[in-house]
């Protein structure tokens, strides 16, 4: 059980060498570190863990809103759901090439994803079934990826930093436009409301399983916070995004399906109902609803690929040698 882990502590400043001293005086300076500079071996790999299952995220976040593309209500929804799909594509992108200066190549990145030693973000394992679920995954879903990954601009690795302020300015128009959808789900029809409800019933849960498990059973959050590889530890993000949300759903006229939800005057937040640990940690082992079904379409377009891979291979061969030849 990944409760039962055991948490890294986080290495003593009495255990460091002088040079992993250094290290860590650089990133309490706030400095950012670059890809050809000395750096711990935990802080690579915990930065290619990090940065490679969130590339792995945004590739696989396509999949559940791929499924709504043929089926978008309007021309212009149409077109502005597949350019947030397009955008998704592109975060991956620039994710797998800040994890690339550290050192691992894509190839490997994806091997770890197809053969199950990566993860991805939990919350795309669960079916998108309605229309109103595009509403509910921009808003919710875009929007704990926004919380989570605004403070990231200003992580210490500079290439990952660097990709978050590209990436940040797109996650907002993706949340503004599943903000859109639910207003006009919420304040269509009877049958539209509904199901605007009912998206929100099914993704409330997920979405906050999003920021990770409590901060008692964080595994990494120690360390990855001394090397501000993350910024904030999982329960205050999850409060953050609860706190935005609750009155963005009033404004639909929705409820969020927690009974216990309720303003607290003195921490100047809502107390709500944690999300069931134990579905979060079964679909991280790979027993969600869609697991299966999102690896195997990830591994498909792998192997259908691979003519291309080989033909831009074969093409990259062929003009090196000609520049070579002209020299
Ligand atoms: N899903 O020690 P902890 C998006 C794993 S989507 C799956 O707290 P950490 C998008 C964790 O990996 C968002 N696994 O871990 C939106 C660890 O296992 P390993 C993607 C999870 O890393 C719309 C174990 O549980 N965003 O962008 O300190 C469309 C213990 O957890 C999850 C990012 O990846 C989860 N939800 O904190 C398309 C942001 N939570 O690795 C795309 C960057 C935890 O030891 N990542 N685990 O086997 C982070 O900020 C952190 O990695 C997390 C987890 C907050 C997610």
């Amino acid at each position: 059980m990944y409760a039962q882990m055991i948490k890294s502590e986080g290495t003593k400043r009495e255990d460091m060498s002088p040079q992993e001293l250094a290290f860590q005086a650089r990133i309490d300076r706030g400095e950012k570190i670059e890809p050809k500079e000395w750096m711990p071996e935990g802080y690579r790999k915990t930065l290619i863990r990090q940065i490679g299952q969130h590339a792995h995220s945004e590739i696989v976040g396509q999949l559940p809103e791929g499924n709504w593309i043929t089926r978008a209500p309007t021309l212009e929804r149409k077109a502005i759901l597949l350019a947030k799909v397009q955008d998704e594509a592109g975060h991956g992108l620039y994710l797998y090439s800040a994890a690339e200066t550290l050192g691992v190549s894509r190839d490997e990145l994806f091997e770890k994803l197809h053969s199950g030693a990566m993860k991805y973000s939990s919350i795309f394992n669960y079916p998108t079934l309605t229309w109103a679920d595009m509403g509910a995954v921009g808003w919710l879903v875009d929007g704990a990826a926004i919380m989570n990954q605004v403070p990231l601009q200003r992580t210490s690795y500079g290439p990952y930093s660097r990709a978050m302020i590209r990436i940040c300015k797109e996650e907002s128009f993706h949340q503004r436009q599943g903000y859109s959808i639910m207003m006009t789900m919420a304040k269509g029809t009877p049958a539209q409301k509904d199901m605007a409800q009912d998206a929100l019933n099914r993704f409330w849960y997920p979405a906050l399983m999003m920021f990770g498990p409590s901060d008692k059973d964080s595994v990494h959050s120690e360390q990855s916070m001394a090397w501000k590889i993350k910024m904030n530890t999982n329960d205050e993000l999850r409060q953050k995004f609860v706190n935005e949300t609750v009155p963005q759903a009033e404004y639909l006229g929705l409820s969020v399906p927690d009974e216990t939800l309720a303003w607290n005057e003195e921490k100047q937040g809502y107390d709500f109902a944690e999300p069931d640990w134990s579905e979060f940690f079964e679909v991280i082992k790979g027993n969600g609803p869609c697991n299966r079904e999102r690896l195997e379409a990830r591994v498909t377009a792998w192997d259908e690929g691979a003519w291309f891979r080989e033909g831009l291979s074969a093409h990259a061969e062929k003009a090196a040698a000609a520049r070579m030849a002209a020299e």
